[in-house]
């Protein structure tokens, strides 16, 4: 065959973060980059021959040529089929759908999920495994260090394949089956949600509102919400993915999305808003003028579950990742079931899911999931808040306030410093860790602290463990200030801080997050002195 053996020298940069490896597209576009990494992942993962592989991406710049360079490297690997979206496009949701459905070995996405695209944004990489889900630290632990001393790759010498139209095609003895990237994913979540219902609730004049932000879910949203549910066109926005996403920044929170904030926020604004990421796992919830924190809706979800067919048997157990407030906690303690807290990061939930433990899950970013797949899924939790609502005819406020009114609210907000220097960021860090010794004990204002650790994680299922998962501080009242460092960004630090107390009164639910959370942003600044060492006073984003 055309199989070529390329020799290569190692980088040593190649280390996967919270989800993958992700780089500056220059980085990538070197030679021997991406040929170096992909050969690690194949080689620590060594695939039987005539396995077959997954490969699809969120359309990004560089996301063509990174297919056609793997499709090669996969067949001179002695894959025997590889699963490719039609224009090399697949959701990550809709990658871990695939994956699952046709049983395949695993799967390759490419994708800097909500970081910027275009020749000087970011692109990604990362590999899942059979289950659907993320490669577990093992995995991404044997693919960095591989990647260290890595001195050769193999490749075939071939044409491109056509990526744009749907078929067989064959590269050396490996079928390359070009796949409508939307068909099952959209199967899939008919087959959980009552599309009766909400096709009816839309009829009666339900008004949503999409934003897909130039990102990969355009198509999905297309083919669900206007053909499946017949939404009206203007439903949808920004629903043609961009190689730059329109020069924007596709993460869906307040700051990012302003575009819908704004039409949600004015004059004669829709019922229901919903915007998804750059690899559309993630999901943001607006109401008329009301905006749902991601940790209240995996529990306003969780306490909801049974409206949907999907989830009608009842949940198995519930997960959050350790910085996600802990309003689920309470949902699942009058279900009378589980709830997990894990490290940040999609793969921890996994090993919950395949062995029963849990069936949603969900993180204060703007993720939520269930074990329909091992990923988190922007346009399954939107469809599983429109289930809801078609059932219970009521707004997202009127259903969000209920819930507060039920089990209390836990105020919660998120804080991120990006693009910090490292050394300030670290030094934040060790500030921070170096206090806890004396801190137990110890009052501020109202709040006392009784314990304060650096979060780590034993798998309940396999036993690993995860160390330095962020820095807790924890009061006597269960409010809590969390410091992360992120592990997606790609320039300089970016500090996250995570603010929680809760509140039972009805009467100050009504209160702005940031007002009645005051007194502990305060005292965040005071222990770990960020404006003194990073010399930023304002966070670039506020959750
Ligand atoms: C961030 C979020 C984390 C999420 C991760 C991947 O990680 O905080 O909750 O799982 O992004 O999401 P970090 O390390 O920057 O805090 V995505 O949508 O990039 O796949
Ligand atoms: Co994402």
């Amino acid at each position: 065959s055309a199989a070529v053996t390329i020799t290569t020298t190692p980088f040593s940069d190649q280390k996967p973060g919270t989800s993958g490896l992700r780089k500056r597209v220059p980085v990538f576009q070197q030679p021997h980059y991406l040929e170096n990494f992909v050969q690690a992942i194949f080689d620590s993962i060594s695939p039987p021959q005539g396995a077959t592989l997954v490969l699809g991406g969120d359309g990004r710049y560089y996301n063509r040529e990174a297919i056609q360079i793997i499709l090669k490297m996969a067949a001179a690997n002695g894959f025997g089929r590889v699963l490719v979206g039609q224009g090399g496009i697949l959701s990550t949701p809709a990658a871990s759908c695939v994956i699952r459905k046709y049983a395949t070995f695993g799967g390759i996405i490419l994708s800097a999920s909500h970081n910027p695209g275009g020749p000087d944004g970011d692109f990604g990489i990362k590999y899942n495994t059979a289950n659907g889900g993320p490669a577990p630290e093992k995995i991404t632990e044997a693919i960095f260090s591989l990647s260290k001393t890595i001195m050769q790759y193999r490749i075939l010498d071939v044409a491109d394949v056509a990526l744009d139209t749907v078929g067989e095609y064959a590269i050396g003895k490996m079928t390359v089956s070009v796949i409508n990237p939307v068909a099952d994913y959209a199967e899939l979540m008919e087959s959980l949600f009552d599309f009766d219902a909400i096709r009816t609730l839309i009829a009666g004049g339900f008004r949503i509102k999409f934003d897909a932000m130039h990102a990969v879910n355009g198509p999905y949203a297309r083919e669900i919400f206007l053909n499946r549910l017949g939404a009206p066109v203007d439903s949808i926005m920004n629903c043609v993915p961009l190689p730059d996403f329109g020069n924007g920044h596709p993460d869906p929170n307040l700051t990012y999305a302003h575009e819908l904030v704004e039409i949600l926020y004015g004059e004669n604004a829709p019922d229901f808003g919903a915007a998804s990421d750059g690899d559309g796992d993630r999901n943001m919830i607006l109401g008329r003028h009301f905006f749902v924190n991601p940790s209240d809706s995996l529990a306003i979800l969780t306490a909801n579950a049974k409206l949907a067919p999907g989830y009608r048997e009842g949940l198995a157990g519930v997960a959050r990742s350790m910085p996600t407030s802990a309003a689920v906690d309470r949902v699942a303690v009058e279900l009378g079931i589980p709830c997990f807290e894990t490290p940040t990061g999609w793969k921890f939930f996994g090993n919950l899911m395949d062995a029963g433990k849990v069936t949603l899950c969900g993180e204060e970013s703007f993720g939520t999931g269930s074990s329909h797949i091992r990923e988190k899924d922007g346009l399954w939790a939107v469809l599983f808040w429109l289930n809801v609502i078609a059932v219970r005819r009521q707004s997202v406020e009127e259903i969000t306030r209920a819930h507060w009114a039920h089990f209390g609210r836990n105020v919660y907000s998120r804080h991120d410093f990006e693009a910090i220097p490292s050394d300030a960021a670290n030094g934040v860090m060790k500030h921070l860790k170096d206090g806890f010794a004396t801190l137990p004990g110890q009052k501020f204002g109202s709040y006392t602290v009784d314990v304060c650790d650096d979060f780590s994680y034993t798998d309940p299922v396999d036993g690993s463990i995860s160390t330095g998962q962020g820095l807790r501080i924890l009061f006597t009242d269960g409010s809590r200030i969390v410091f992360r460092l992120s592990g997606t960004g790609t320039e300089g630090a970016t500090v996250r801080i995570y603010l929680e107390a809760y509140d039972p009164d009805v009467a100050r639910h009504h209160l702005d997050a940031q007002v009645a959370l005051s007194e502990l942003i305060g005292i965040a600044g005071d222990l770990s002195q960020l404006v003194a060492r990073t010399g930023r006073v304002q966070p670039t984003v506020i959750t």
